[in-house]
């Protein structure tokens, strides 16, 4: 292609995310979009599917039948937000074995939060409240990122992802409303909870290397530190009315910004977790392996019965 097709290509291309169109798989988009897409749709899904396992690790041990069959449709939709994902990722280009390969190679990330152990009942409150009220924060603007099939993902994923916040607050309800044990599980898992989620939103905006370019693109339609904030001032309120205290000395609403005001966060704990040093990695990716390496035969088992039937089919017509 000569150099005017493609700058004829980048303007037709600039046009349409100034004028909030989607861009679809088969459109042109420059090969950075394409590859800043991959990675963060990956990562979301691979989000997705590790983030099954903090709570799957719940599922035996639930404490009644129906807190056993809420969890385990929250962990199915999970790994459903994991596939639909994978598919949109795949339309740009790149095979779900690839993406694997990335994962399991340790190359690609995924969120932070799930490198964390769920020590007691309470942590399965605390995820549902805080890990996903942070991640329905994170993609209801998502719902409308300018790449269309990451875009059409999310508005589905965003309305499941509501019932789990709140099975998670209900949860946490219960457990405040019970014995004073019970509530203290409850304040525990905030403790250990609470400053894990706010770093899931990423590294402070003068520290993120994509948002820049990423919010020119509309990827992302708010910034790493504009979506902690919210988070922070939608759920202070929810903890006061649980009656458990947000581990944070410096947290003081602030009448001029109509924010509230937070602590450092420790963001060597948060780089080393995502350079694969936190309590949870290496187990999590190991679990991951096994899953892969285990299911071989099912694999091969499905592809065999699928050429077989082709055979037939073949067959038949012939
Ligand atoms: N953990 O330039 P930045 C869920 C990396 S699953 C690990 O700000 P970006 C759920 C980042 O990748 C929810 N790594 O990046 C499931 C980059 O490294 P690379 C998952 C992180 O992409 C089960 C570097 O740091 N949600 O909801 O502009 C149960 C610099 O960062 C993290 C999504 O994936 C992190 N927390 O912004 C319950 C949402 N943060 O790639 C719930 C979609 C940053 O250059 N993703 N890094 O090697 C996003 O919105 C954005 O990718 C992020 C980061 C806001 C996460």
């Amino acid at each position: 292609m000569s150099e005017k097709e493609i700058k004829n290509l980048e303007e037709i291309f600039e046009a349409k995310i100034a004028r909030d169109e989607k861009i679809e798989p088969k459109d042109w988009m420059p090969e950075k979009y394409r590859k800043t897409h991959i990675r963060q749709m990956s990562q979301h899904a691979h989000s997705e599917i590790v983030g099954m396992l903090p709570e799957g690790n719940w599922i035996t041990r639930a404490p009644s039948l129906r807190r056993k069959v809420a969890l385990l449709a929250k962990v199915q939709d999970e790994a459903g937000h994991g596939l639909y994902l994978y598919s949109a990722t795949e339309t740009l280009g790149i095979s779900r074995d690839e993406l694997y390969d990335q994962l399991h190679s340790g190359k690609a990330k995924y969120s932070s939060i799930f490198n964390y152990p769920t020590i007691t009942w309470a942590d399965i409150g605390a995820i549902g409240w805080l890990v996903d009220g942070a991640a329905i924060i994170n993609q209801v603007p998502l719902c409308s990122t300018s790449f269309g099939p990451y875009a059409r993902a999310m508005v589905r994923v965003c309305k499941e992802e509501s019932f789990h916040q709140r099975q998670g607050y209900e949860i946490m309800l219960t457990l405040c409303k019970g014995t004073p044990e019970q509530k203290e599980m409850a304040q525990d898992a905030l403790n250990r909870w609470w400053w894990p989620s706010l770093m899931m939103f990423g590294p402070t905006d003068d520290e993120s290397t994509h948002t820049e370019q990423s919010m020119k693109w509309k990827l992302k339609r708010k910034t790493n530190d504009e979506l902690r904030q919210q988070f922070i001032d939608q759920t202070v309120p929810q903890a006061d009315i649980l009656g458990i205290k947000v581990p944070d000395e410096d947290l003081k609403w602030n009448e001029e910004t109509g924010h509230y005001d937070f602590g450092k966060i420790n963001w060597d704990e948060f780089w080393q977790v995502v350079k694969g040093h936190g309590p949870c990695n290496k187990e999590r990716l190991q679990t991951r392996v096994d899953a892969w390496e285990g299911g071989e035969w099912v694999r091969d088992a499905a592809m065999a019965y699928a050429e077989k039937q082709a055979d037939k089919k073949v067959k038949r017509a012939g």
